[in-house]
Order: C-alpha cells, then structure tokens, then sequence
C-alpha cells in the first residue's frame, strides 16, 4: 500500500518547510508514504526548498497554471508512479498534517473513494464573516448539485483512492475543489467528510487577493457548476421565465381586445410578447442541446477512465495476463 501525499506549490519557499515537516512519515496499514510536490512555475526556490525538505518527487510545471491545473498535474505524477492512496494538502501548512491519518483511514477500510477534511470553519479567526457565509454558500450549492452532504467543499484536504483519482476530470481553470465533489456525487462514488484540525493562517491566500475577487470567482464558480451539471433544469427554468412573462403580457393584450374590444394601440406589448416567448423556446431548445452535450460527455469520461487504466495499470495488467496464462 503506497501512499503519496501531494502539496500544489506557487511560490512556497516560506512556508512549505513547516508543512512538509508536519506531514507523517508512518502509518499503520501502509507501507510506504512519499511526498510530491507541485512546482507551479514558482519564481522562488519552491523545488529547491522542497528537495532540502526531503520531498520525493516535484512536478516542474515550465509556467504557472493554476491551481486546477497543479492539482490535476499531481494526481497523473501520482497515478504514474503507483500511488494507492492520494492525499492533497496546502503548502501554507494550513492543515493539521498529523490528521492526513484521518483523511486515509477510510479509504483504507474500504469505507470510502474519497475522504473530505472538514475545517471548523467557525472557529477560524482569520476568516471574515463573510468569507465564512461565502463557505456556507458555496458548500450547499455543491451539495445540492452533487447530492451529497460534504459540509466544508471548498477544503482542500482531502483523500483519494487510486480508482477515485482515475475517474476524477477537472475543467474548470480555476478550482478542482468543488468540481470533483460535484464528479463524485455524479458519479456515485463514496464520499465522506471528517473533521480536520487546522493550524492558524500563516499568510495571505495566494487563491484570493481580495474579497471582491472571491465574492466574484465564487459566485461564477458556482453559476458555472450549476449550468454544466444540471443544463437542462437550468436552461428550462430560464426558459419558462421568458416564456410565462410573454405568455402573461400577450394573454393581456388578448383579453384587452376580446373581452373589452380595445383593439387600439398595444402593439408595443404584443411585440413584447412575441420576443418574450421566442427567447423562451429558444432558451429551452438550448437546454435540450446542452443536456445532449453533457451526456456526450459522460461518455467520454468512461472513455477516459479506460483509458487512463490501460496507461497507468499497464504493469499491473501484464502481471495479471502472465497469472492468467500460466
Ligand atoms: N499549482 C498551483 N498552486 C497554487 C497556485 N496558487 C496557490 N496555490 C497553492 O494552493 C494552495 C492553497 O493556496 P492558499 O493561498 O493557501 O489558498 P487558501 O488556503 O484557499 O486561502 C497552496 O498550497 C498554494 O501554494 C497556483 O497558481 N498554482
Ligand atoms: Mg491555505
């Protein structure tokens, strides 16, 4: 049982000392724990502090990407090199690392894919009250979303097994965060939150510069989730709202001219109408397409997912032919 605990980097010289101290170097029921970290085109010594600090393997990315994409770009350098079991910390040692154990334990009684760490969120000082209500939010849409019951989604420390790793896809440039819920909710696999400590805020988020800019990457994160994984609900609800308000503008230019035979005028509203109601089927027709478009790509994720099989178990699949054969 290999596990490898993953630490995205974008400048971390600082601090990824501390974090990579905290992190354990045993545990029971696995047999050997390595770590890997992300060097996402930092313009500081990252890679060479993380070498010092005795990391096993650092994934040099030429340019900064992002964090979706540095989270994205650890899970193939860990699937690559044999990983059983994933675990994603933050560099700012902002997680208690003695409780990856916590994160591991059940994956590794089989009781989970993916394991959540669930921050007291309350009891944060540093965190401003609305940044705790953005959280709140924000945690709730996914779990609407990905009907599951994660209460703390945008944490980012959390376990995967290597067949919940395989499956996982991240489009958003953004955050993997609440993406891969929503995945696993979708894609039924057993997700489950524990309570995790947290050590006090080191430095400033690198993720959000300020509160303008979270308010706005967490309102688009969130209206963009919702489109993608429920297009259809979505753009049909759009839809009828365009559709009712022209129905009710053009039932009243009816009414005005049968009922009450005022023929005169009114041709503002009646164009209204007609508009209203064309958006409206219109919005609906594209719900229908967009709906096509996320079945497509339900398709080829599974395409994706025996893909990535065939690549990464490659070994493991010559080693089960040879039993087979002999
Ligand atoms: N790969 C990558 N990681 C990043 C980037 N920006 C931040 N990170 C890492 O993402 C993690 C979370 O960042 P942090 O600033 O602590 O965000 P917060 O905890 O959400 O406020 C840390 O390990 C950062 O080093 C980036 O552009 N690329
Ligand atoms: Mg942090």
């Amino acid at each position: 049982m290999k596990l490898i605990i993953q630490v995205p980097c974008y400048n971390e010289e600082n601090t990824l000392p501390a974090a990579i101290e905290a992190l354990p170097g045993e545990m029971s029921g696995v047999d050997f724990i390595e770590y890997l970290v992300i060097d996402d085109g930092s313009q500081d010594k990252t890679a060479e502090v993380a070498r010092r600090c005795g990391v096993h393997h650092v994934v040099n990315l030429s340019k900064n990407q992002g964090l979706a994409a540095g989270f994205m770009a650890g899970l193939d350098a860990c699937l690559q090199l044999g990983a059983d079991i994933i675990v994603n910390t933050d560099a700012d040692n902002q997680y208690c690392g003695a409780d990856v154990e916590k994160l591991v334990r059940p994956i590794l009684e089989g009781r989970a894919d993916i394991v959540v760490g669930e921050r007291p969120i309350d009891d944060i000082e540093q965190f401003s009250w609305l940044k705790k209500k953005l959280q709140r939010l924000g945690s709730w849409v996914v779990r609407v979303a990905s009907h599951t019951n994660i209460p703390d989604a945008p944490s980012g420390f959390r376990a995967f097994s290597r067949e919940a790793a395989m499956k996982l896809n991240v489009v958003s440039g953004y955050t993997y965060t609440l993406e891969t819920i929503i995945q696993a909710g979708r894609k039924n696999m057993a997700i489950i939150s524990v309570p995790v400590r947290t050590n006090p805020v080191s430095r400033e988020s690198r993720l959000f510069r300020s509160m303008g800019q979270y308010i706005k990457q967490s309102i688009f994160t969130i209206l963009r989730i919702f489109v993608m994984y429920n297009p259809l609900s979505f753009f049909l609800f759009l839809g009828l709202c365009f559709f009712g308000a022209g129905f009710l503008i053009g039932l009243r230019f009816l009414v005005l001219m049968f009922a009450y035979n005022d023929s005169t005028g009114h041709v503002q509203s009646l164009l209204l109408a007609v508009a209203l109601i064309l958006i409206g089927v219109q919005t609906m027709i594209l719900g229908l397409q967009a709906d096509l478009i996320s079945a497509n790509r339900k398709i080829m994720e599974d395409v994706q997912y025996c893909v990535r099989r065939l690549f990464y178990d490659k070994k493991d699949r010559s080693a089960l032919e040879k039993d087979t054969l002999q």
